[in-house]
């Protein structure tokens, strides 16, 4: 009787094991990587993990005006010229209710990365670059953009170093530029701002979700990645409308400007505080002892917006944690020092 219960026990177990092998495939993306993309050795990849050293060259690519935390991230990019090159900025699609789709939401972008550029008396020829106009619609087919041009052209220049392609929107310029010339990832690292925690039960995220094969082609294309993720990591740089009064507000134009956005965002400011997310990417590089991170294998992005893991995949390197306090220290600094 008991061995009877217990194979009949073991059959069930067995049973639900191989429905959750089968789950599993079903869930798996339909999407087939055909193409060719260069294998980065073991090493090599470790190499473009680490966190940085020394000052680097970077890109930033944005959906600038989808809400009011790419503009921060803008500002803090061009204030932290000690450690960020920032060669050029590209203008990200995005579809929310300040869009009718990611043609109006990558034209709006690009109108609100000059406002903030103006602000900041900056005025670079060559430096702004519009973006795609549709999400992927699959991975071998590259939504071609001035802004992936440009930035398949910058990879490919000589430099000593990789240039870092800091991503904080839905990533259809990053994974165009690669689908369309596979080699770059032999040049760059993308330090993306994305999805949720891998160890998370949902990976589903505003950037990552509204181009899920742009997503898909960061962690399978063996790019070097920095993923940050939004929940428990980057939802931690939360400011509050009364620290911006003390301490952007009248810190120039731009500080008003970022002052008069983040106050604009809400009806209400009472108990309050509002997540400036994009910041996370750019403070890696500015100082990455203000995070925790792992090196872990690439994640399997299902169709259902869940994380699937195999041990086997390249790695990439998550970052697990931040020091909010640190991060807008930094900012506030230099914001005093850029109106004095
Ligand atoms: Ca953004």
């Amino acid at each position: 009787m008991a061995a009877g219960y217990l194979k009949s026990q073991q059959r069930t177990a067995c049973s639900k094991h191989v429905i959750n092998i089968i789950t599993t495939i079903r869930r798996l993306p339909c999407t087939r990587y055909d193409m060719k993309f260069p294998t980065l050795s073991a090493a090599r990849r470790m190499a473009l993990l680490e966190p940085v050293a020394g000052p680097v060259s970077m890109v930033l690519d944005t959906d600038t005006y989808n809400e009011i935390d790419d503009q921060f991230a803008l500002v803090y990019a061009l204030l932290s010229s000690e450690r960020l090159k920032l060669e050029a900025v590209y203008a990200a699609p995005f579809h929310n209710k300040r869009s009718s789709g990611p043609e109006e939401g990558m034209e709006k972008s690009y109108e609100e990365i000059l406002r903030v550029l103006e602000r900041m008396n900056h005025r670079d020829e060559n430096f702004v670059f519009k973006g795609s106009r549709q999400w992927m619609a699959a991975s071998e087919q590259p939504v071609r953009s001035e802004a992936a041009a440009d930035l398949i052209a910058r990879a490919k220049a000589d430099r000593d170093g990789p240039l870092y392609v800091v991503a904080i929107g839905a990533p259809t310029n990053v994974a165009s530029a690669i689908a369309a010339a596979p080699e770059i990832i032999e040049r760059i690292v993308v330090v993306w701002l994305g999805g949720q925690p891998l160890n998370w039960h949902w990976a589903g995220e505003f950037n990552l979700q509204q181009d899920m094969v742009s997503s898909r082609l960061l962690f399978d294309s063996g790019v070097a990645l920095v993923l940050l993720p939004c929940l428990n990591v980057a939802e931690h740089i939360k400011t509050t409308q009364a620290e911006m009064e003390r301490f952007v507000k009248g810190r120039g134009a731009i500080g008003d400007y970022l002052f008069q956005i983040y106050s604009d965002y809400s009806p209400d400011h009472f108990a309050r505080s509002k997540e400036i997310w994009d910041l996370a990417p750019l403070a890696w590089l500015v100082n990455p002892d203000w995070m925790q991170s792992a090196l872990v294998p690439s994640p399997l992005l299902t169709n259902e917006r869940t994380w699937s893991h195999d041990p086997r995949r390249h790695f990439i390197r998550e970052v697990l944690s931040l020091r909010r306090d640190a991060i807008f220290g930094d900012l506030f600094q230099k914001l005093a020092n850029h109106r004095a």
